[in-house]
């Protein structure tokens, strides 16, 4: 019998073969991934106690790899094919993003690891985003652009072949998987020769500097990679030592003492040469680099209180006015599980043995009497608002050609082939599994 590769380790590789490949192709990516090791490195020494539990471990070890990565595509069928590679991988499509609302004309999803296995051992995903034709006004460049992008093939015969392969077998021996993990990149990497010839690309920029960026090149490049810090507010603030230009401000929550959802920044893209077809060159920009810090993963009723908050006009300086509208947010791990705002994962203490009769409804005393524990699940997806600040310091504040729009998940999921998962089930599920494991004893 053939052994198949298994999904996590394709995406352990992958993820390993992207990020060399990127720090290769923007070296400012590899001074920032240094940064974070030096602050995560002094932040572990000042707080010693942030993983000494025993199955902690493996946090320490992953803590080095990337957490995500993004593309931008261009048509239905490109996301479909992209569906299919990232399953390969154990990577499935997670929410539905609208980014129209803030003015950029995609919609997204993020690809990743559902299973807590999986994540543990290898979390990388990709929020990956589809252009949105229907939102630009313009009948002719639309025309154009469709155009350019119908005669566009982003993955190589051999990727497709192994896609039909793996298919077929069910699986990829650990050949194929290297032969699969070396296609796959083709289709991530930088292409400094654009497809269109300068008028073009310039009448696409005029449109929106996205709409450039997606349809101007051969392939969906990788436009940032994403490793996690444990002290955002510390690389923000060494970045310019490093030569490194970051955005203006942190996205997502305020600093808090229990950290929520995630909190994102990013350096500013680079400015970098092309060629067109006409033979004249130019500069894009496109490609830069992020840090992310992750934390409790929120029940539907936090994440509104959350949503809610962050609408919330503020007074004065921004920081300091989000800051204060949160002090609404409960910041206390107690609070928020007795409030049920967050999700939260449950085990015996070590040494401890359930009572005889305990059950479901005893669980607030048992974790009083130290008999269980209660952990916060790590939320894993990602957050519109703060997205779209990624994509516009990244993009410049752009004349909004492509307007206002409204969410259209039906016809994201038409292109994708599938509906997304929702992100809220899997998170419950982590939870309940986790009190199954104590509670249903046969
Ligand atoms: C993706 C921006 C979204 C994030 O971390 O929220 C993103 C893009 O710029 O293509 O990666
Ligand atoms: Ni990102």
């Amino acid at each position: 019998m053939t052994r198949f590769s298994s999904p996590d380790a394709i995406r352990d590789a992958f993820s390993k073969a992207m990020s060399l490949m990127y720090q290769q192709e923007v070296p400012q990516y590899r001074t920032l991934l240094q940064l974070v090791k030096e602050v995560n490195a002094r932040y572990l020494q000042a707080h010693p106690e942030t993983f000494t539990d025993a199955d902690s471990a493996p946090e320490l070890n992953r803590l080095a790899v990337e957490r995500h990565g993004a593309i931008r595509l261009g048509k239905a069928q490109e996301l479909a094919t992209m569906r299919r590679l990232f399953a390969v991988m154990g990577m499935y499509p997670v929410s539905y993003y609208d980014l129209s609302a803030a003015g950029v004309p995609v919609h997204a999803t993020a690809f990743r690891p559902v299973d807590a296995r999986s994540l543990q051992y290898n979390p990388f995903r990709v929020f990956t985003s589809l252009l949105r034709l229907e939102l630009i006004d313009d009948d002719g460049l639309k025309q154009k652009v469709s155009q350019i992008l119908d005669q566009r093939n982003i993955f190589t015969p051999r990727l497709l072949e192994l896609l039909e392969i793996g298919h077929a077998q069910q699986g990829l021996t650990a050949a194929q998987a290297d032969e699969f993990v070396a296609e796959a990149l083709k289709t991530f990497q930088w292409h400094s020769e654009a497809q269109v010839d300068g008028a073009t690309y310039q009448s696409l920029l005029d449109q929106h500097r996205l709409i450039a960026d997606v349809v101007s090149f051969k392939g969906p490049h990788i436009n940032h990679l994403t490793p996690r810090t444990l002290d955002i507010d510390a690389v923000q603030r060494q970045m310019p030592a490093y030569q490194i230009v970051p955005k203006e401000s942190i996205e997502g929550p305020p600093p808090r003492r229990v950290p929520i959802l995630l909190r994102q920044t990013s350096f500013k893209a680079l400015s970098e040469k092309i060629t067109f077809t006409d033979n004249s060159e130019g500069r894009h920009t496109a490609r830069f680099g992020e840090i992310e810090q992750r934390g409790l993963a929120l029940t539907p009723a936090g994440r509104a209180l959350y949503d809610r908050l962050l609408q919330q006009p503020t007074a004065g300086d921004k920081a300091a006015g989000l800051a204060a509208n949160f002090a609404a947010f409960p910041d206390d791990m107690h609070e928020l599980r007795r409030q049920k705002l967050g999700y939260f994962s449950y085990r015996l203490s070590a040494g401890a043995t359930l009572p005889e009769q305990a059950s479901r409804e005893q669980l607030q005393s048992l974790i009083d009497d130290g008999t269980i524990e209660a952990r916060p699940v790590v939320y894993e997806d990602f957050l519109p608002v703060s997205a779209a600040g990624i994509f516009q310091s990244n993009l410049g504040s752009e004349r909004g050609a492509a307007g206002k729009g409204h969410p259209n998940q039906l016809a994201f999921e038409q292109a994708l082939g599938c509906a997304v998962i929702d992100e809220f089930s899997l998170y419950q599920q982590l939870e309940e599994a986790s009190l199954a494991a104590i509670f249903d004893r046969p």
